[in-house]
């Protein structure tokens, strides 16, 4: 695929052992990889992004935010190396693939990362990286809160530990049944949906590791073996920084 204009993937960074410890950050560079399109990255800051979420995009003079955006705009500008062969019900499956990660087992996920006392300063240690010195405390602490509230609005907060525990189990069960025994969900090459479920599993293996969720998902032994084959076809090198 060609690209004459530049793409810049204003995104999270490396930490806990992922390329990319957002998982809808490390979908969107793991997509472009699979699609073999060029990019830099830049640590993204939420505040200056199109939805106020990271990733976006600065792609020339475009700017484009939320992963599942940004590749539609790829796919329109550079064409669709990854899906074009895909068949209706391939697609509609990758779709429900696609909404259990990022709008079901995201939830326990984060909840897992941001609700837990003994978890959070470790996440916090990360977001200190992009933060101002003195006041970037402060400004963690209000992030922390500001999940915490948005986990309460989702509803996830409101269920007991256990629950919230069986609800990702379920999750990671049903990813593990669709992805069988194949290299990837719809056959012997990527899809975009690929890049999803490797952006949300290899964060559920990475951290907290030593979390219930982290332990379920390495039971799943096609999951891990998943997410082991596209860190090593496609994570081989480290993202080049955009100056
Ligand atoms: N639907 C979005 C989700 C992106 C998202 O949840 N980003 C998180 C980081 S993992 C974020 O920027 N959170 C900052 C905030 O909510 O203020 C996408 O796929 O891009």
């Amino acid at each position: 695929m060609t690209n004459a204009a530049r793409i810049t993937v204003h995104a999270g960074w490396e930490g806990f052992g992922v390329p990319d410890f957002s998982p809808a950050c490390l979908k969107l560079k793991t997509y472009l990889r699979m699609a073999n399109v060029p990019y830099t990255s830049a640590l993204g800051d939420p505040r200056k992004a199109p939805t106020k979420k990271i990733p976006f995009i600065t792609h020339g003079s475009t700017a484009v935010g939320d992963s599942g955006l940004i590749i539609e705009h790829l796919k329109r500008t550079l064409g669709d190396p990854l899906d074009a062969r895909l068949s209706p019900e391939q697609r509609a499956l990758g779709h429900l693939v696609r909404r259990t990660c990022e709008e079901s087992l995201y939830w326990p996920l984060l909840h897992a990362r941001w609700a837990d006392d003994a978890v959070f300063p470790h996440v916090a240690e990360k977001l200190r990286m992009i933060m101002p010195p003195v006041i970037g405390g402060l400004i963690v602490s209000k992030i922390r809160k500001d999940t915490l509230r948005n986990a309460w609005g989702q509803g996830i907060s409101r269920h007991t530990g256990g629950d919230i525990l069986a609800y990702g189990r379920a999750d990671i069960d049903a990813l593990s049944v669709t992805l069988g025994n194949g290299a990837y969900l719809f056959g012997d090459e990527p899809s975009s949906y690929d890049a999803t479920l490797f952006g949300t599993m290899a964060n559920v293996l990475a951290f907290p590791k030593d979390g219930a969720l982290a332990e379920h998902a390495r039971s799943r032994a096609n999951l891990v073996a998943f997410v082991d084959r596209v860190k090593s076809k496609y994570w081989a090198t480290p993202d080049a920084k955009a100056q």
